[in-house]
Formats: C-alpha cells, structure tokens, sequence
C-alpha cells in the first residue's frame, strides 16, 4: 500500500510525509481511540456545550492560533424580534485569521512537507500533489496580487472557478487579506454569475480559460465575459480584473480576451513575494458569502464571519471524521457550495489533513473511479452525498469490490435525506460492514454540521442523522409553533445560537430577519420537516418550504418559474419537486401557455433551455406538463399539494379540493399529464 501511494507522489520536494505508518496518526493503527467514545460522554459534553455555550466554545478555540483573544464575555445574541433586531456574537474582541490557521500553523509545526491537496483531474493520469508550504506560498502570491489590485478588507472576490488546487487557494488568499470570497459554483449561468457579482460589488472576478468535466467542455472565461457583459447592461460595470488560470482543455491562444481587464494567473501570479503578512480580523469580520436558494425571490448571499465560522468548521470536521493531523480526508464536493467551504476547504485544513480534490464526476471514466481513487491514496475519510452513492449503486458491486478499499474507516453523507438502501449499500458494500456512517444534517446558513453521528460513540439507525452536535438544541414545532417534547413530528427550528451560524443576508438584513426568524418568534427556523424517535434521535423528512433538492442542490421553485415566465408564450407555471430514483428529486414544471400558442417540442426544448441559461442544467425540468389551468384558491394561491400528488400519480390522495377557485381544473390536469409517465 505505502508503494502505491508513493508512486503518486508527484514532483514535490523534500521527504513528503504522506501516509505515516509510525504515530497514532496511521490508518493502520487499529486501537486509535476515537475522540468521543460513547453516548455518555457525548451527554456530558454536549450538557456543558447547551448549559455555559461561552466557556464550552473557548475551550474549543484554544486550538487555534488568535492574534488577540476575545473578551470575557465574547457571546451575546438576540433571536427574538419582539425585542429588536436578530443580532450574535462569538470570540468579540478576539482576532485572527483562517488562512494562518490552515496553513502557517501546519508549516510552523514542522508538517510543510505534509501534502496538503492531492488533486485528481478529469483523467486518469491528470494528479498534482502540493505540500502544506507550497499551498502557503501560492496563497501568499495571490493574496499579494489581490492587494496589489487594491483590494482591501471587506472588498468582495468572485471566484468562478473548477476543481483545481487554485481553487481552494483562491479562498485561502481572500482571507489572508480580508477581502469576501463569493463563490459561484461553476455549474450556474452567465445570468446568474452576473447577479451574483452585481449583488456582491465585485470589482474581481477569478475564473479558469474553461475545464473538462467527464467529455464535456465548459468554457468558463467565455461565462464570465458574458456574465460581465449582461451586468454591463443592467449599470454594473465596475468589474476591473479578471483573472485567468489556464487550463488545458482550452489554451491560452484560444481564450477569448479582454486587453487591459484580464490577466493569466501564470503570468502574475509567480512574481509576486512569497511571503504575505495575514490581516489579522475581528473575529465577527466578514469571511465570506455564499448564494443559496429559499423559497422566494432571487438567491441570498449568506454572510459568514471570521471566528465563530472557523472555530465550528474546525471542530465539527474533528469531531465527526475523528480527524488527526496527516489522515487522508477526501470530500467529494464542489467548493461551489457550502460542503466545499467547510469539509473541503477550511475544516480539513484547520486540522491539518492530507486533502484529496477530486475534479472529474464520479463515473468518468468509468463507474470505478471513486473506489480507485480510495485505493491509490489509502484515503481514511470519504464525505459525500447520497446521489453519488445512488448513482454508482447502480452499476454494481463488482465495480468497488475490486478495489481495496481497507483504509477505509468513516463515511460520511450529507445534502439530503439518505434511503435505507443507499445507507446499507454504503455501508455494507463500500464500508465492508466496518466503517460507521456519518450522516449529517445542516444547510448553507448553519455553516456546519447540526445533527449527525459521531463515530463510534453510539449506533446509528439507517436514515437518522441521529442526535445534534455541541451547543445545538433543536427543537420540534408544530405549526402553531408550539415546542413538541418526546417523540413526534414538527417543523425543525434552533433556539439559541452556535458559533458558525451565519450573521446576515448581504446587504438585506431585513430579509435575513423575515426569513429566518418571523414565522416563529425566538427559534432560527430551518425550512425542514423533522421526527424525533423514543431514541431522542432526528430524522430529517424534507424541506416544508418551496425549495426542491436536486441531487443535494437546493433549487427555488422561483427562481424556476421565473425562468419559464419570461417566456414569451408562458402565460404561468408552477415548479414542484418529485421523488426521483438517483437525483432525489427532480423538477417537475405545470406551464400554462397563452391562447394563441401550441405545445410542440421546440417550445419544450425553449423553456428546458431558458432555465438552463438563468440558472444552470442542474435545474433544469426534467418533466413539462402542459397544463390547461394551476390550481388555485380563491385568494389566488397555487395549491402545490394538488401538484404535488397529481405528478406522483397519487390521485387517490389528492385531499380537500374543494376551497379551489375552479375545481375543474383538477381534471383537466389528470388528462393532460405528459405520456411519459
Ligand atoms: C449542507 C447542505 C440544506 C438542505 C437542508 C436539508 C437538506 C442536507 C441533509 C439534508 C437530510 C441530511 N439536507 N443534509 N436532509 N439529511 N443529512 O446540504 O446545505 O445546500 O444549504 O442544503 O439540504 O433539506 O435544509 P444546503
């Protein structure tokens, strides 16, 4: 094993200490003890975590490097709105700094020759290694360009970039200096990458000429000039800098170019000093934000701050993949989304890890990579979600078995509910019956993970992200937004705060407010449906707002809807989430046309397309219902449920349709359901 993972080490330099077989650190250490070893350990620790959050919190931090440390009383909150506005605090008053806690510290603890990233490209064959010095020293020359194009603490970056090391280090210059890396995953529009660098003020945007995923090419520098260009329309022209990294699926010769705005990273980046002083940040300064989807309107860019974010990513990845210094940790998540913050960059980093990135899709080329990836790099750790499990489920066993897959130690999942069967097959087949299964719940505005397991210490049930982490109390509401004790079924909110949670709405804290925090007064409310067995354990059942989750991404059924309407022909349309075998779900569109026009499939292909290119492929419907009417009441709202149970053909569970402004409607929708189904 330890010459197979040699032989991918590359070109890296110095004596590389990559799979250590000597310290307790070792994968082959069979009697490591875990960091939480049962259930009642975990009660005492998470009692202390809930009864003195201040104390348990700073006893936390101390892992890592402050500049300054916060006061006495660093944590003061308010979640209740009656009493003024939502407001928290952690660590006030202390100051550090992510990018010297993920990396100087490694360097300065004698592991700059650790490998930090491994990346796995789109090939078999594209591999790079870079230890933990050469990632402190590239993220120091970025951080050192950023600053030489005047960017300051507070100044927001777009990043639009691929699976590359460049990626991560991109995050990692942004905090050095202080300056809010938006990311925006490299899946979305040129629409919405425009939205998003006009929401966020950019005056950068970070991008690659364009990158190979499985056999398609995506001209990533061609998106960003169309994303600027459509921004340029609507006033916003104060992007100054693009910067470029090559990549080989598109040569610098046929990048399209902007003299005067655009620079090569090869170019800039190499001359610049290798060594850049952190901005030393006030633990509630801004770190980053991030857009995701709810239920109304355009995409929120959630705020995260500097301590209480780093010291949650920190410790949560700890303690839920029992994670020590040198492991093997591979997440397979996009750094577009919040998994890709904090269990791909910031939490594995903070603890010192050997990271894989993983730049290809998870069948490509051919459904063994994922498991010959965990063979050629002895990878410990494997985060992941439940559609790539069910999506590699399907091409059979055959395809991991033939893999050795004994470094294997914890599997984790996370983006959505997990069925029984992708948990068994995870854990029977991948995990060999030996791994325990880390199913986490959390969201992009929690910043890290709120309900999971911790491995080892208790048994999981299949399908239970089973008990909250440190200093989370959940709570079970009914709609009336009474709490529920014991055993049952509400609606998922949080009463009190925890470090990483996030601060704000960019620029709309009222919406942040009115959100989060008004449907049920005191409580930070999920969006989630929830059920909590005699076990005390959590079973997540599902979003009980309008946002759907495919394939772990979460969609706005605006955001949809409004794609189609700006159709000429649409007169309407209403967007509905269904179960779908591999995705989860997948988007389901009733549209309703103007009299005049007729359903043909170029109008199918207009609409798919128009979605495609607000938004991106991954919400793009995969059904189009051509419906005569929407069922609505007579104020005018969609019933959704009607929909909902007419494309899962459960029509004898269509309920009360008689507060329906036309009744009617409903049957004329059972006739009109596409043939497909
Ligand atoms: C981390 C992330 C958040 C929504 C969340 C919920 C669903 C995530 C889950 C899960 C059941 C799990 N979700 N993890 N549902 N079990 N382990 O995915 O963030 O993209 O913001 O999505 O995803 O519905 O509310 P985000």
């Amino acid at each position: 094993m330890l010459r197979n993972f040699a032989k991918h080490l590359g070109d890296a330099p110095g004596e590389l200490i990559l799979a250590r077989r000597d310290t307790s650190n070792s994968v082959e250490v069979a009697d490591r003890q875990p960091l939480v070893k049962d259930r009642a350990e975990y009660e005492r620790l998470h009692k202390w975590s809930v009864d003195d959050p201040q104390d348990f919190w700073a006893h936390m931090a101390h892992d890592y490097y402050w500049a300054k440390k916060w006061e006495a009383n660093h944590h003061e909150y308010n979640f209740d709105m009656r009493k003024g506005p939502i407001s928290l605090s952690w660590f006030k008053g202390g100051r550090t700094n992510l990018s010297y806690n993920c990396l100087d510290r490694w360097v300065a603890a004698g592991r700059g020759n650790q490998v930090c990233f491994i990346w796995e490209g789109n090939d078999y064959g594209h591999e790079r290694t870079m230890t933990y010095q050469q990632v402190l020293t590239e993220t120091c020359r970025l951080a050192n360009w950023l600053r030489g194009q005047g960017v300051r603490k507070g100044d927001v970056v777009t990043i639009y970039l691929p699976m590359i090391c460049e990626l991560p280090i991109a995050m990692l210059a942004c905090a050095r200096i202080g300056a809010v890396h938006s990311i925006v995953f490299g899946g979305f529009s040129a629409d919405a990458l425009a939205q998003r660098i006009e929401d966020g003020n950019s005056r950068i945007v970070i991008t690659a000429s364009a990158v190979n995923r499985a056999t398609k090419r995506v001209d990533l520098k061609a998106i960003v000039d169309e994303a600027i260009g459509k921004a340029a329309k609507e006033g916003y022209r104060d992007v100054q800098r693009v910067l470029v990294y090559e990549k080989s699926a598109l040569p610098r010769e046929q990048t399209p170019w902007v003299l005067g705005r655009d620079a090569w990273w090869h170019r800039e980046i190499p001359q610049r000093p290798e060594y850049c002083e952190p901005e030393w940040m006030d633990a509630e300064d801004p770190l980053f934000m991030l857009y995701t989807s709810g239920s109304t309107g355009k995409p929120k860019g959630v705020l995260h701050t500097t301590g209480g974010y780093m010291v949650g990513a920190g410790t949560t990845c700890k303690y839920l993949f029992d994670l020590r210094p040198g492991d093997v940790y591979w997440c397979t998540a996009d750094c577009g989304w919040i998994t890709g913050h904090t269990y791909l960059t910031y939490g594995p980093l903070l603890n010192g890890v050997t990271n894989v990135l993983f730049g290809s899709t998870p069948a490509h080329p051919d459904a063994g990579r994922c498991w010959r990836i965990v063979e050629k790099y002895n990878v410990r750790v494997l985060y992941t979600a439940p559609t790539l499990i069910r999506s590699l489920m399907q091409f059979g066993d055959h395809w991991v078995t033939q893999h050795d897959r004994s470094s294997l130690r914890i599997l984790g999942t996370v983006g959505e509910p997990i069925n029984p069967h992708a948990w068994e097959w995870y854990h029977q087949v991948v995990g060999e019956g030996r791994c325990p299964i880390v199913d986490t719940w959390w969201q992009t505005e929690t910043g890290a993970a709120m309900i999971t397991p911790l491995p080892y210490a208790w048994a999981t049930k299949p399908g239970s992200a089973t008990l909250p982490f440190f200093g989370v109390q959940p709570v079970l509401l009914t709609d009336k937004g009474e709490e529920i004790q014991g055993p049952g079924e509400g609606i998922l909110a949080i009463k009190a705060p925890w470090p990483s949670m996030m601060r704000t709405v960019y620029g709309d804290h009222e919406r942040f407010e009115m959100t989060y925090f008004s449907a049920f007064k005191g409580y930070y409310f999920t969006g989630d449906g929830c059920r909590r067995d005699e076990d005390g354990f959590y079973w997540i059942t599902g979003r009980v707002d309008d946002v759907i989750n495919v394939s772990g991404h979460r969609v706005g059924t605006a955001e949809v809807e409004s794609a189609l309407t700006a159709h000429d022909m649409c007169a309407e349309a209403a967007v509905i989430g269904v179960p779908h075998a591999v995705k989860g779900e997948s988007i389901y569109a009733y549209v309703t046309l103007l009299d005049e026009a007729t359903p043909t499939a170029k109008l199918h292909a207009e609409l798919v397309n128009l979605v495609k290119s607000q938004i991106g492929s991954f919400a793009a419907p995969d059904v189009i219902h051509w419906a005569p009417g929407l069922p609505k009441t007579r104020s005018g709202k969609i019933m959704r449920r009607v929909l909902r149970k007419i494309a899962a053909d459960q029509l004898d569970e269509l309920g009360d349709t008689s507060t329906l402004a036309e009744p009617q409607v409903v049957d004329q929708l059972i006739a009109s359901r596409p043939k497909t189904l």
